[in-house]
């Protein structure tokens, strides 16, 4: 089944957990004990990718993923070497605040071959970096929009959204204090039918409620599972409130 319709039946259901491994930060069978803690948890996807990744160190990772497990395995480039023949789709994104015309059309046209050659289905993103930020608001040179500027996330996400765009990513970076603003999450959530996907931040089960709460369909969680001591555990009570939301309330 193609990446797409497998979250739209999950969505048409609830809320979806996407767990993200970032290859730079362990052996590749590391990550796949950890992936593989993360889905008995009851995460429903694994991206991989990171701000600085290498290229073989994402392929090995990626394949090693792949053969073990049946869940969708997703890329998330953080440059044109984030992509990987093994991987059943690649986040496709454009960093719409970005200061830099190369995170945003340069970087796609210099990767877009290969994603075609390799035949990887590609979920168009709008990616925007919220303040925090992080390191990927300094890598990817973004003009961080303020936490308090709602409107401004709105805007961004409305262009997307007549630019041909499928999904919306609200970053506040990863390992952030605090997760993107939910009064933000609800704005773009009016203002356009984007899928929206929430990261950055969410550490807690009372996280997820608010997110979901605000209008997220996706909940993109990375850094607890690099702390948790019982990533099972963990990865289950921050899902909880997702498996009981409803789309169709
Ligand atoms: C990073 O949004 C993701 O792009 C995940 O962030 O590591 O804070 O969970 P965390």
């Amino acid at each position: 089944m193609k990446v797409e319709k497998y979250f739209e039946k999950i969505l048409s259901k609830r809320k979806i957990h996407l767990t993200l491994i970032d290859p730079e930060e362990q052996e590749p069978k590391k990550a796949l004990e950890i992936a593989k803690l993360a889905i008995k948890g009851g995460t429903d996807g694994i991206m991989v990718g990171g701000s600085t990744s290498d290229q073989e160190d994402l392929d090995t990772t990626v394949k090693i993923l792949k053969m073990n497990l049946n869940v969708p395995i997703i890329l998330f480039p953080g440059n044109i070497t984030g992509i990987s023949k093994y991987a059943d789709a690649i986040f496709f994104m454009s960093l719409l605040n970005s200061t830099n015309p190369y995170w945003i059309t340069g970087a796609q046209a210099l990767g877009a071959p290969t994603v075609k050659k390799y035949g990887i289905e590609a979920l168009p993103v709008a990616y925007l970096i919220i303040e925090p930020g992080g390191t990927v608001s300094w890598v990817g040179d973004a003009k961080p929009i303020p936490r308090k500027k709602y409107k401004l996330a709105a805007a961004y996400a409305m262009a997307a959204e007549l630019l041909g765009m499928k999904y919306v990513y609200l970053e506040a970076g990863s390992g952030a204090k605090h997760h993107v603003p939910t009064k933000m999450i609800s704005k773009v959530r009016d203002s356009t039918n984007l899928k929206i996907i929430v990261g950055g931040g969410i550490k807690t089960r009372e996280d997820v409620e608010r997110v979901i709460k605000a209008g997220a369909d996706i909940i993109v969680t990375g850094t607890i599972i690099e702390r948790a001591s019982d990533i099972k555990k963990k990865i289950s009570e921050i899902v909880e409130p997702l498996k009981s939301t409803s789309n169709v309330d």
